[in-house]
């Protein structure tokens, strides 16, 4: 698109820049994964024209929770492990809404895990990011369901005793898991191509995001990002393509087909390589508020009259 006419669309109230979708400044830690995220997302509405007024970013509790505050769009800035049911809510109530999730691995694996597994069921039309960093960090370092084996924290200070459990495997496990996909923050470039096919996806697309927590866990992924040979990219024509420029860099790629939830299971418990890309995508599996005629029935005059029938069941009448 030319300048000139990117600049009418502007004009117009049809696009906007990337500014328009910047909200003061990130309070997060230097060199925290969740700066990479927040640009990728920020590009994300830019890029899909996104409107800002039709746009809701919720999330829980958690450093990664404070990325609603960070976009110029609708937010909800929720309670620890409830960003999913507060997420359905919006989403059956005005499914016209693009809405989107920003969860941790404690909000998500932890206290809201109930939630995680019946969002997954429900499918309903919300794009989920996890920004995995394998820690409690807003609360200063305790362990959470995603802790490698041995983690030192103030919850395990000899280290953690069990296996941590993996976010992608448990996903695939649950009935009507719709799209599944892994990212890095320190490749901007497929978590760009990534949350655009993830957003682009007409159900829940639940990605789980390697986030780097410099502040907590330092250098646990230094090994993987000093050494593109150890990540595993899944290319595909209905997948994640990588541009010459990746391909040169990170040499160890696999064909992998969205469609094979077999194969999908298989590569997402591999931890060494690192998979990078879309495991599964299933685009029939039915969205909850589709079912349900989300959005229909809600006329001024609907809400009231739902309103005095169910008031009327408790009304006492005078004799
Ligand atoms: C009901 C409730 N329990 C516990 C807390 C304390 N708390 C706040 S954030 C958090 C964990 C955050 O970890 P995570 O979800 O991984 O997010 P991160 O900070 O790592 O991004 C906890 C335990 C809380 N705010 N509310
Ligand atoms: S504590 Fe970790 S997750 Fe939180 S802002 Fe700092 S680096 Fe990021
Ligand atoms: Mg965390």
């Amino acid at each position: 698109m030319s300048t000139a006419s990117h600049f009418l669309q502007q004009l117009a109230g049809e696009r906007h820049a990337l500014e328009d979708y910047q909200s003061g400044i990130p309070r997060w830690c230097k060199g925290c994964g969740d700066n990479a995220i927040l640009t990728a997302m920020q590009r994300l509405c830019r890029d899909e024209g996104l409107k800002p007024e039709r746009t809701v970013f919720v999330s829980g509790i958690g450093c990664s929770s404070r990325l609603p505050h960070y976009m110029r769009t609708y937010g909800f800035h929720g309670i620890h492990g409830r960003a999913l049911p507060i997420a359905e809510g919006i989403k059956l109530a005005r499914p016209d809404l693009d809405v989107f999730v920003n969860t941790g691995d404690g909000d998500c694996c932890s206290i809201g895990a109930a939630h995680w597994i019946h969002a997954i069921r429900y499918n309903m039309n919300i794009t989920v990011l996890l920004h995995d960093n394998h820690i409690y960090g807003l609360t200063k370092k305790q362990a959470s369901p995603t802790s490698p084996l041995g983690t030192k924290s103030n919850t395990t200070p000899r280290g953690s005793w069990l296996e941590p459990m993996s976010p992608l495997t448990v996903t695939l496990g649950v009935q009507n898991a719709s799209f599944v996909a892994q990212a890095v923050d320190w490749i901007p470039e497929s978590l760009f191509q990534i949350i655009t096919a993830a957003y682009r996806h007409k159900g829940l697309s639940f990605v789980r995001i390697l986030q780097r927590c410099p502040e907590f866990v330092g250098n646990m992924y230094e090994p993987w990002v000093h050494d593109p040979g150890r990540m595993m990219m899944l290319t595909h024509a209905d997948g994640m393509q990588l541009s010459p420029a990746l391909q040169k860099i990170y040499r160890n790629q696999l064909e992998h087909d969205p469609a094979n939830i077999h194969r999908a299971r298989e590569i997402a418990s591999s931890e060494d390589p690192i998979p990078v890309g879309i495991l599964y995508r299933n685009t029939a599996v039915p969205c909850y508020e589709d079912i349900r005629g989300a959005g229909k029935l809600r006329t001024a005059a609907g809400i009231q009259k739902t309103l005095e029938s169910e008031f009327d069941k408790f009304t006492v009448w005078p004799e």
